[in-house]
């Protein structure tokens, strides 16, 4: 029949499933419950390939589990605060809710054009105060629960945008934007008591053996738990006035290695030596310069101010350390303070030779190597102690269980446990986010916005001509009474870190009355979310911060969940070749035709194959695909080739393939239609075994491997000659490429004169013996007499030879009818009926 017709089915298919409500979870469903959900995009603009590609393969997943009895639920919204909305303000002067809500209905669409089957009644976008609101007011829940408060902290301050910068806004000490030199600035901020629950975050990565091994270990790195101990230095004269200060340190074995003690820019001991001593003023004003980000200080050039100062050893009152202020010991881990030990620390040895202090081994991994010095490398792997006193010889934990034993003993030190883990900071001077529900005044303090006057609204009525937050400069919003005195007072402009918004999203898709965040039994229904697919880049902050958030509502007897996301996948990347002109310049992938420049006619040189990105001009927009091509082909090829963790490379001659198979797949589908007769056992075993691989290929989001069985079965039924079995065979490919190709297979589904759609369909079943691969025959006897001979695959189970055997005519017309006393089975041999 006539070419499969993409424009007319994906437009026919996409309104019946609209008008139907196809896609709409119900919870009142009796059926078993199945959350899938994929990350929700940021509304920048415009549907980009890897969303494509990241949500097609939930919708695979989801309509398949639709298929099996599920109720899915499968929904779909914005992430739609944030910085971008400001600088197109900034930039292009409309309004971030303008700009956001103009994007967000272009990516609708977009999505909706791509048949995903989601459940849009659903649809919520966070910068909307239904959401925001609610929001709101389960952090007033979380304030009243203790576990919000306010502290100064330090901050990286952008001078020129007159903003506080994240880690990851802040390049080589600059503003990301301004170029400005970033400083260190205190500011009071909001934060979430994260560090509460660090132990049970920890713990709970244990139970999640659905998430990639690597997502677990990067959490479980940064919430780094380390053993150590705490003791005191004492000095051997007065900073202001501290005699003594406190260090951490997880080698306490290495002791008898110290070579300096060292604090921060920050500590107490610096600030006080800094009052009469414009040199380390100047040392501490540059240390404020690097970034706060870890990463930036590993790699910094390791710095440091001898104070003059030094410390008596706690091991040897005779022995005398020099203190340095440096800038590689952070204020806000451990104690801000250290001793360093070079030959065992690679910044502690970085730092020696820069300032030429002493270098001590005192762990061997062999008894040779006790006298080798240590060259440019910290020797950081297990061994015996040596040249330590009483610790010679022991283990490196042996030692560590000895030194911690005699501090504890002496008193100057104690075993503990530190966490890398911080409070997490979720103040931003920023406009577009949600408001933070507290008003300041100078009577009562922080007091909470009452939660009838919910949601705090952000005023419309902004500009952003001059830099800095637009909601501490407008004119009336901040001006507001005290709820609780009732004298003027000063409403909170810091709004809330858009990964608050993120960290319960997927409850309010399960659940969103209007009067509440949401509905705690029709939640619980529902979550938690079994399998959620998205990018790794979220590996550590995104999904720690929604496991501490569910974790958090959990406390405080909200929801009894406390793992969001039992599942997580975590997908590659789609990757496009790169092209340049002669003169170096990027070219996109429209530019060039034949590796020649279109415009030109220069030739083109072909780079390496990259992530699609701006910079590099190698985006291929999926809009103009999907029209060219259809949604079927697009989405056939998301899941072809690559497996879906690794990258894909997306290539014209690759769609090209797509869309012929789509067209092969609706010529085979014809086949389905005939009344040819006969039998085509080995058709029937390849299409049973591609039911059953298929499905379990779905479960285990091997989509490329389900689609080369989809392969061989089409090129099986291509082969095979009209029979039955070929008709069945081509009737059933329908429903197995239903939850890839939707499109086509509700039209073929139709056309085949099926009632409903295959959107509804049962997935098709298969029958466990016709997964075996040999025939064997089967003698059945009738007490003890051959009576039949059957053929049966190899390994079938002793009851479908016993069901066979009394199904045969012969034997039937033997026992006429009565039941036989006894049945023994001998497998892949033989029947034998006690009649
Ligand atoms: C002495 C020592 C000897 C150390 C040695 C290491 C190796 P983790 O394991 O990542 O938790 N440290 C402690 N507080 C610090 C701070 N505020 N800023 C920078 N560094 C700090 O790191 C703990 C180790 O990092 C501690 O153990 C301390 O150096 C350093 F052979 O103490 B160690
Ligand atoms: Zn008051």
């Amino acid at each position: 029949s006539a070419r499969f017709n993409h424009l007319k089915a994906d437009a026919h298919w996409q309104r019946v499933w609209e008008e139907q409500g196809t896609f709409q979870a119900r919870d009142d469903s009796a059926k078993p419950k199945s959350y899938v959900l994929e990350m929700f995009p940021y509304p920048s603009g415009r549907i980009h390939m890897g969303h494509v590609r990241n949500y097609t393969m939930g919708d695979v997943l989801a309509r398949y589990r639709r298929m099996k009895g599920y109720e899915v639920l499968h929904p779909m919204g914005w992430d739609a605060f944030g910085m971008p909305a400001e600088n197109a303000a900034m930039e292009k002067k409309v309004h971030p809710g303008d700009w956001t809500r103009a994007n967000i209905a272009a990516m609708r669409s977009q999505l909706k054009r791509i048949g995903f089957a989601l459940d849009w009644s659903r649809e919520l976008a966070t910068c909307e105060p239904d959401y925001y609101g609610q929001e709101q007011a389960l952090f007033l829940d979380l304030f009243a629960a203790g576990l919000v408060y306010r502290k100064e902290s330090a901050v990286n301050w952008d001078p020129v945008d007159m903003t506080v910068l994240a880690n990851e806004q802040v390049i080589d000490g600059r503003g990301w934007r301004s170029g400005a030199l970033v400083e260190r600035r205190k500011l009071s901020q909001w934060f979430l008591k994260i560090t509460d629950f660090a132990d049970d975050l920890l713990d709970g990565l244990k139970t999640l053996d659905q998430w990639p091994e690597k997502v677990r270990t990067m959490q479980e790195n940064w919430i780094g738990k380390s053993q150590g101990m705490r003791f005191t230095f004492r000095l051997d004269r007065k900073a202001g006035d501290i005699d003594s200060f406190d260090v951490f340190t997880t080698r306490p074995d290495t002791l008898f290695g110290a070579s300096f003690a060292a604090v921060a820019a920050d500590h107490p001991i610096a600030q006080a030596l800094a009052k009469d001593d414009v040199a380390l003023q100047d040392f501490i004003a540059e240390c404020k310069r690097t970034g706060t980000a870890a990463a930036e200080i590993e790699t910094a050039e390791k710095k440091g101010y001898d104070t003059g100062l030094s410390v008596t050893h706690p091991l040897d009152p005779d022995w005398k350390l020099p203190l340095f202020v440096a800038n590689f010991v952070l204020m806000d881990y451990g104690t801000g303070a250290i001793f360093a030990c070079p030959a065992h620390d690679q910044r502690d040895l970085d730092f020696a030779r820069k300032y030429a202090l002493p270098v001590r081994r005192v762990v061997a991994a062999t008894p040779e190597e006790a006298d080798t010095p240590i060259q440019n490398e910290a020797y950081v792997g297990p061994g015996r102690i040596v040249n330590s006193g009483f610790l010679d010889g022991l283990s490196v934990e042996e030692a560590k269980a000895a030194v911690i034993a005699r501090a504890e003993q002496e008193g100057w030190g104690t075993g503990t446990t530190v966490w890398r883990l911080r409070d997490w900071g979720v103040s931003r001077q920023r406009y577009w986010g949600t408001p933070i529900p507290i008003i300041h005044c100078e009577g009562c303090g922080a007091v909470p916005v009452p939660k009838d006057q919910l949601p705090v609204v952000l005023p419309e009525d902004v500009s952003f001509d001059i830099p800095g937050n637009p909601l501490d400069r407008h004119a009336t919003w901040k001006h507001v009474d005290c709820p609780s005195c009732g004298k003027p007072a000063r409403r909170e402009t810091d709004t809330l870190d858009t990964f608050v918004d993120s960290s319960w999203y997927f409850i309010r898709f399960a659940s969103q009355p209007s009067d509440q965040p949401f509905d705690r039994a029709v939640a619980e229904s529902w979550m938690p979310v079994g399998q959620y697919i998205g990018g790794v880049e979220h590996a550590i902050l995104h999904l720690l911060y929604a496991r501490f958030w569910t974790r958090a509502l959990e406390r405080i007897g909200k929801i009894s969940v406390k793992e969001p996301f039992t599942g997580l996948f975590t997908q590659g990347m789609v990757t496009h070749e790169t092209y340049k002109d002669p003169a170096g310049n990027w070219l996109s992938p429209e530019d060039v035709s034949n590796g020649v420049v279109t415009a030109t006619g220069e030739p083109a040189t072909v780079g390496r194959i990259e992530k699609m990105s701006k910079s590099k001009k190698n985006v291929v927009d999926p809009a103009p695909i999907v029209e060219q091509y259809g949604a079927d082909a697009v989405r056939w090829f998301m899941l072809s080739d690559s497996p879906p963790e690794r990258d894909l490379e997306w290539t014209e001659s690759g769609i090209e393939g797509c869309w012929r198979f789509v067209n092969r797949l609706w010529r085979i589908t014809d086949a389905a239609e005939g009344a040819a007769e006969g039998e085509d056992r080995d058709l029937d075993r390849k299409l049973h075994k591609a039911i059953a691989g298929i499905a379990a290929d779905i479960e285990a989001l091997g989509f490329n491997r389900a689609v080369a069985k989809i392969h061989e079965l089409t090129n099986a039924i291509e082969k095979a000659q009209p029979s039955a079995s070929r008709t069945a065979a081509a009737r059933a490919l329908v429903r197995l490429v239903a939850p890839m190709v939707p499109h086509l297979a509700e039209e073929a589904w139709a056309r085949l004169g099926e009632s409903g759609l295959v959107a509804d369909a049962a997935w098709p079943d298969h029958d466990p013996a016709l997964l075996i691969d040999d025939e064997v025959t089967i003698a059945v006897q009738v007490n003890g007499k051959l009576r039949d001979t059957l053929t049966a695959p190899k390994g079938a189970p002793k009851d479908t030879l016993e069901r066979m055997a009394l199904e045969s005519e012969k034997i039937a017309k033997l026992l006429e009818g009565a039941a036989p006393k006894k049945v023994i089975v001998v497998p892949d041999r033989l029947v034998n009926i006690v009649a």
